[in-house]
């Protein structure tokens, strides 16, 4: 079942505080940022200031140029945290799932919650209102299964909107936009782009990916995904017991099985390393799959009891991965392996299982190597295969540096 997500946004954040505690402010052009004899850029500016050519960054002196008439306001930041905290608590009233971005934004899970609220239409209906009861503020939202195009398409729906983007439509939505609406696409990313003759995210997201690396390198594959209307990124509560993960693209579609496993076993040891460090063990592993297609897949294995060894994270992989290869007649495109549920280290490990405790002792000696000489000083037999897959680009395979999402 697809995700719903939300992003949600207050209008004119710092302007609006003020709007609210002094109505006479109200539907007039209102800068927030200082007098405009003060060097200094504007905060944020009213939607009305706005329609003067006014905007976030730009400086005071040329704000009172273009708009005389303007009311320009010091700001209080107290009164914006405040409001901000006022603002996440009644987020948090609707769903634990709650990601804070700054001050006046949020993504937020809404899955399965529409037997709540009737849909998730209303139930976003439902926060724009008790924002607008409780603190006065307008908010925009964007619902869509994904973050990107949720902020996508909060930003596209603002002043105080509300727009959905039913799950599968995903690339109709982003296909005709300007591709500076992706976030991420800042000036200098968009003149490159004009530069290949890309205008909008439709062109982008059809542009090989060879000409994207070309420009963008490390980061096309995931422009590239996002102009696509692909991104696997959770909404994360801060402070929560996150996941470790880790995955890479392969240079070419492939099948081949013992490519696949050695890559596992390569991330599960990242994995399985970084746990250690962090000094956490894991309840719950996770195998990733992406296909040709782009269709992507996670399938999860919990353990009967938390641990941290990369033998441990790679043997529940491969029992997931066999499983689904065997239903799956398409070649993968990205293999990824994470674990997640994780409990701080102590006594969770059963110190009277022998192979256990050798296993951990094994691995313990293994990252004290390779603290002190780097990671490929010790590479167990199947990562070694790695290297001989991996030597030259003669085989079309390469191995990127896999991704830490936490
Ligand atoms: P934004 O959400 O980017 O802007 P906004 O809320 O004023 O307007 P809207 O969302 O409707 O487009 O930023 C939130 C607040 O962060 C903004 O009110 C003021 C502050 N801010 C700055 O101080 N400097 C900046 O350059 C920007 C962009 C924002
Ligand atoms: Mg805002």
């Amino acid at each position: 079942m697809a995700r719903r997500i939300m992003h949600i946004d207050l209008d004119a954040f710092f302007v609006s505080v003020e709007q609210a505690q002094n109505p006479d402010l109200k539907g007039k052009p209102v800068v927030v940022g200082g007098k405009p004899d003060r060097r200094g850029v504007v905060a944020s500016a009213s939607y009305e200031a706005r329609s003067f050519g006014l905007y976030a960054g730009m400086p005071l002196a040329t704000a009172s140029r273009l708009c005389p008439q303007a009311i320009f306001i010091e700001g209080n930041f107290h009164k914006y945290r405040d409001a901000s905290q006022r603002f996440m608590t009644i987020l948090a009233d609707f769903s634990p799932h709650l990601e804070p971005l700054g001050l006046d934004e949020a993504y937020l899970d809404a899955t399965g919650f529409e037997s709540i609220h009737g849909s998730i239409r209303q139930m976003a209906v439902a926060i724009k209102q008790r924002i607008k009861d409780e603190l006065g503020l307008c908010g925009s939202i964007g619902i869509a299964s994904c973050k990107v195009v949720a902020k996508i398409a909060s930003d596209l729906s603002k002043p105080d909107g509300l727009l959905e983007v039913p799950a599968g439509k995903e690339r109709s939505f982003l296909r005709p936009l300007p591709v500076a609406k992706l976030p991420g696409i800042g000036k200098k990313s968009e003149r490159i782009l004009k530069g290949s003759g890309v205008n909008t995210i439709g062109q982008l997201a059809t542009l090989p990916l060879g000409i994207l690396k070309s420009h963008f390198g490390a980061a096309a594959e995931l422009l590239h995904n996002h102009a696509n209307g692909i991104d696997d990124r959770k909404v994360e509560p801060p402070g929560a017991a996150k996941s470790i993960s880790r995955e890479t693209t392969f240079g070419k579609d492939t099948r081949d099985s013992p490519l696949l496993k050695a890559t596992l076993r390569y991330l599960s040891e990242r994995v399985g390393s970084d746990l250690r460090r962090q000094g956490k063990l894991a309840r719950c592993i996770t195998l990733k799959l992406r296909y040709a297609d782009f269709t992507t897949i996670t399938r999860q294995h919990t353990l009967s009891q938390a641990s941290d060894t990369d033998q441990i994270i790679f043997d529940a992989g491969i029992k997931l991965m066999k499983k689904e290869l065997s239903r799956e007649k398409q070649a993968v495109r990205l293999i990824g392996i994470g674990v997640s549920n994780l409990v701080e280290a102590g006594r969770q490990l059963d110190m009277l299982d022998s192979s256990a405790q050798r296993l951990e002792n094994l691995n313990t000696a293994i990252d004290r190597i390779r603290k002190k000489y780097g990671f490929t000083a010790i590479q167990t037999g199947r990562t070694l295969l790695l290297k001989d897959i991996f030597p030259s680009n003669d085989n079309g395979y390469t191995l990127q540096t896999p991704s830490l999402s936490r």
